[in-house]
């Protein structure tokens, strides 16, 4: 059976909100170390992971929003209530019946270049671990940039994060001196900040996304698994592939690192009605495209501002990181390496959420 994710699980289908979770007796601290030995025992089976107190009020604002036949129908479809639920209710079943519907991409749409241009409507979600990702949004001229300071400086005695922060300060820093209505080029605009950094002698290595709406098109350009996804109509559409040169080490920008002219670029034209994820290795590590296609679905159709779907993205993440739920990461462990844990990874979360709207 397919699996919900767990916040979405707990604040839509069980009987005690999220917020009442923390009331419950006090647990251990879990550990990424435990978590690993510990996982392939099933051990954790039971364990509750707490919602990050930064996105309590969206999950409660989640629950107030949600009508009864719809958490019904969620109980229903995950396995929590039986079928026999719906009978005799209309509303229910309606419920149980929009949760079933597939969702077409109309690839043809991809093609469309119409005339009227279009803007982001963003709102973001960074939960820290070690505090070394850094992002930054630009609604107007439309830009968002994502990096993650490569951990592993942190046992050499460097901070992880200089490079990152200065990264996004710099590119950042690019956009507020351009001249209004220039169209950004993520490329350059990485390349410029890149060097900048570079030229500044700063330390570590970071992986690094871009991504810039100008018209109707939307363009980017990124190195390592800092990425993005597109969704339309619910389906996700696009989603930037991680470029990585083993397990779990990923391109990066650094001095000593790889160069911007290995970044993976594109465009696509996009439709008023998008919806543009993008997000550290946090997010995509933790979370497979399954649910946070499920999670921007769910939110577009409760209405959900970008600032309450990029909350319960990084909520679900957090949760995942501390489950002992299989995740991207730990597939991909499985697969490349022979490795038999589950559960996800511990890390700093950046969720940026942009509607695409006219
Ligand atoms: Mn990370």
């Amino acid at each position: 059976m397919e699996q919900m994710p767990i916040l979405l699980f707990r604040s839509l289908v069980s009987r005690s909100p999220p917020s009442s979770i923390s009331k419950s007796k006090p647990r251990s601290p879990i550990r990424k170390k435990a978590k690993i030995e510990n996982s392939s025992r099933g051990d954790r089976a039971t364990m509750e992971v707490l919602p990050p107190a930064e996105i309590l009020p969206t999950l409660a604002e989640m629950k107030a929003r949600t009508p009864k036949p719809m958490r019904i129908a969620y109980a229903i479809r995950y396995g929590r209530l039986p079928a026999s639920a719906a009978a005799g209710r209309e509303d229910v079943a309606r419920c149980v019946a929009a949760l079933a519907r597939t969702y077409e991409p109309d690839m043809d749409d991809l093609m469309e270049f119409p005339e009227v241009a279009l803007k982001l409507q963003p709102g973001s979600c960074y939960l820290r671990d070690h505090d070394e990702d850094a992002h930054f949004i630009r609604a107007d001229p439309g830009v968002i940039g994502v990096a993650d300071g490569v951990g592993s400086w942190r046992a050499k005695g460097v901070d992880a994060a200089a490079f990152s922060r200065a990264l996004m300060a710099n590119a950042r820093a690019q956009v507020d001196s351009a001249v209004p209505g220039t169209p950004v080029c993520p490329y350059k605009l990485l390349e410029r900040a890149y060097e900048q950094t570079v030229a500044a002698s700063t330390p570590g290595s970071s992986t690094a996304v871009i991504v810039s709406l100008s018209g109707r098109v939307l363009r980017w350009a990124y190195v390592g698994d800092s990425g993005f996804a597109l969704f339309r109509r619910g389906r996700m559409v696009h989603r930037s592939q991680p470029q990585q040169a083993s397990f779990n080490c990923p391109y990066q920008l650094g001095a000593w690192g790889n160069k911007v002219g290995e970044a993976a670029v594109g465009q696509i034209a996009v439709k008023d009605g998008d919806v543009l994820v993008v997000g550290s290795d946090g997010l995509f590590d933790n979370l497979f495209d399954s649910a946070i296609q499920q999670i921007v679905r769910m939110c577009g159709e409760l209405k959900f501002s970008p600032k309450m779907v990029a909350d319960i993205l990084a909520g679900n993440a957090y949760c995942n990181a501390r489950s002992n739920q299989d995740s991207p990461f730990s597939a991909a462990s499985r697969q490349q390496q022979g490795t038999s844990f589950t559960g996800g990874k511990q890390d700093d979360i950046t969720v940026v959420v942009a509607y695409i709207v006219s």
